[in-house]
């Protein structure tokens, strides 16, 4: 089994940015390694002494004792002169016993070894000096990131993505015809918080020399958003580095077109050169997406706080007081909505695809605000609570779940993408109407859901979407919806359920995870989706999606670090897991900046 690259243990911190206008004082990360390491580190080669340590040794005798298939009997023996009274000698007789003892003492002799091998290490490791000792877990942490990205470094640089077994460049349509190096810009917070510096600037480097917007290519407002100016705006926030900034800005100037609708609802898709802006084909009548107009906000507001310019602010206000203005079916946001007429599409509700990152960013705005935003809370709250009302129910099995409303049906079925909303109910359960210990168990519950859907499976990887029906829950029912592509939603909850609850159940859950990522979807060229989890030998997608780097990664790393790493009450992450500063502005004034409360 390959090592995973992930341990428990966390040395670095990224203390809270003191933003304060009008100027910005940029930040970097100070180190901390604690006491608590060196315990760690003791208490890790006891484990290792006791119990083998399977996950984390290389060579682990555990794995020789059940290639000869003789651990029941002789796990029991320690010590080969009290034979006698060892039960499983009872079970060996006659010739083959004194074969049988010569093995045993074998076994013996290495398991021994092994020990003290993990002992020797172990006082190795406490000779070394902090730095040392730091950059050694550090290196162990970093495995998987550097995995993913070295290959795309090697294989697919300035592509969008990667294909890891073919080993080339990759792209789809969300990032129109250019290759826009949407993985460097995505992975670039990650790389920093893991502290692969070489890396980072290397991925700098590539975008002072290259990144450029002025392309006759058509790219998703929404995924350009939330990737390239949210993992722009979060590179900056961690490094200083100006250039971040200024192609945030540059990119954010060349989505501005997208808006000029009759309603200010803004297009899907715009056309960086030309800025005319269309709707996706399948979008029901013609309509805008409510997870993609509705997950701009954060972005949007930080561009105006950097920039001094409030016409970022005022685009995403005009859609939220829009919003406010419509009627809405059972109190429920339909996940279409036509900028041309300003009417609803279909009365589809989801907290899945198409509408999950909207009531997302209702609670982030808030959050992000310092707590000041309340219109932003209210309208989260009154639409968490319509959510709760209609489309979350309990299965037979007793499993919470979110489905999906259709024209006044309930569909029992919930996607991958809905699985954040545990992390979400908890993110929101303080500040909530009275209600925060059930907030916080309703996205234990769903976390609960989303794991089960990953443990109902040969990969121990959850399904693209999972049903509810009769003697089905939580399982894929058709082909088409087994696949897992490497997203991060069931990991992200479980990374906020750990924050605020501690339980450890979450941190095995995310061990389970790792090593099942590890072990299905680490190919040679990086790492690649799976079309069925139900399948014990799945085929590859053979695609290394962007949001790997930016997010499954990330929220891994951070489930396995301490607090102190970003800290929540400071830092509000974007929903591709872009970490924003809280902005404190209360008592400020930015001329001309009505972002400012
Ligand atoms: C990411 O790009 C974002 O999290 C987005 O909000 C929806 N899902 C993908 C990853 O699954």
């Amino acid at each position: 089994m390959t090592t995973p690259a992930l341990l428990p243990l966390s040395g670095r911190r990224i203390p809270p940015l003191n933003l304060g206008p009008p100027s910005f004082p940029h930040h970097r990360a100070t180190l901390r390694l604690s006491e608590k390491f060196i315990l760690l580190l003791i208490l890790s080669a006891f484990i290792t002494l006791c119990f083998g340590a399977f996950f984390f040794l290389p060579d682990s005798s555990k794995h020789k004792r059940f290639d000869l298939g003789l651990e029941d009997v002789l796990i029991p023996h320690v010590d080969a002169n009290k034979g006698a009274k060892n039960p499983g000698a009872f079970l060996i007789h006659g010739p083959d016993e004194h074969r049988h003892r010569e093995e045993e003492e074998h076994l013996r002799n290495k398991i021994r070894a092994d020990h003290e091998k993990a002992l020797e290490e172990a006082k190795e490791k406490l000779k070394k000096s902090r730095e040392e000792i730091r950059a050694e877990i550090q290196t162990e942490k970093n495995k998987m990131m550097k995995h993913a990205w070295d290959n795309y470094r090697m294989y697919g640089w300035g592509h969008n993505e990667l294909r890891p077994i073919a080993k080339k460049g990759h792209s789809t349509n969300i990032f129109g015809s250019s290759q826009m190096g949407a993985t460097i810009v995505d992975a670039l917070d990650t790389l920093y918080i893991m502290g692969l510096h070489d890396e980072f600037r290397d991925g700098q480097k590539w975008i002072e020399d290259n990144l450029d917007f002025s392309v006759n290519s058509e790219v998703s407002v929404f995924e350009v958003n939330i990737r390239f100016i949210g993992g722009l705006l979060a590179a900056y926030y961690l490094s200083g580095e100006e250039i971040f900034k200024i192609k945030a800005v540059q990119l954010a100037e060349k989505l501005l077109p997208a808006f000029n609708t009759p309603t200010g609802i803004p297009w899907a898709m715009v056309n960086l050169k030309s800025g005319v802006g269309r709707n996706w084909g399948w979008a029901s009548a013609g309509s805008s997406i409510l997870a993609e107009f509705g997950t701009l906000h954060m972005e949007f507001v930080h561009l105006s706080y950097l920039t001094g310019d409030p016409v970022y602010y005022k685009k995403v206000m005009h859609i939220r007081k829009l919003l406010q203005k419509m009627e809405r079916p059972n109190g429920l946001y339909p996940n279409y909505l036509n900028p041309r007429t300003g009417r609803w599409g279909q009365y589809h509700t989801s907290v899945g695809g198409l509408g999950d990152s909207f009531y997302e960013y209702l609670l982030k705005a808030w959050l992000m605000s310092d707590r000041t935003d309340h219109e932003a809370r209210k309208m989260y709250d009154d639409a968490i609570e319509a959510i709760e009302k209609h489309l979350i129910k309990k299965s037979r099995g007793g499993l919470t779940f979110i489905g999906e409303w259709k024209n006044g049906h309930l569909e029992k079925k919930m996607g991958h993408l809905a699985c954040f909303a545990g992390g979400m109910f908890a993110l929101g359960a303080d500040g909530s109407r009275d209600k925060a210990g059930h907030y916080l168990e309703l996205g234990a519950e769903i976390a609960h859901t989303c794991h089960e859907s990953y443990d109902r499976t040969a990969l121990k990887l959850g399904p693209e979407s999972f049903k509810f029906d009769g003697a089905v829950e939580a399982v894929a029912v058709r082909q088409a919806e087994k696949y897992y592509i490497l997203r991060p939603e069931v990991i992200e909850t479980y990374w906020y359920l750990w924050r605020f609850t501690h339980d450890p159940r979450y941190r095995q859950w995310g061990w389970e995870a790792t090593l099942a990522i590890e072990k299905y979807c680490r190919v040679s060229g990086g790492f690649s989706g799976v079309k069925d989890v139900y399948s014990s030998t799945p085929a590859h997608d053979d695609v290394q999606q962007s949001f790997f780097l930016a997010e499954t990664l990330k929220y891994l790393y951070l489930l396995f670090s301490g607090d102190d790493l970003l800290p929540l009450d400071h830092w509000v992450f974007n929903t591709e897991a872009h970490p924003l500063p809280v902005l404190r502005l209360a008592n400020t004034t930015l001329s001309g900046n009505p972002a400012v409360r």
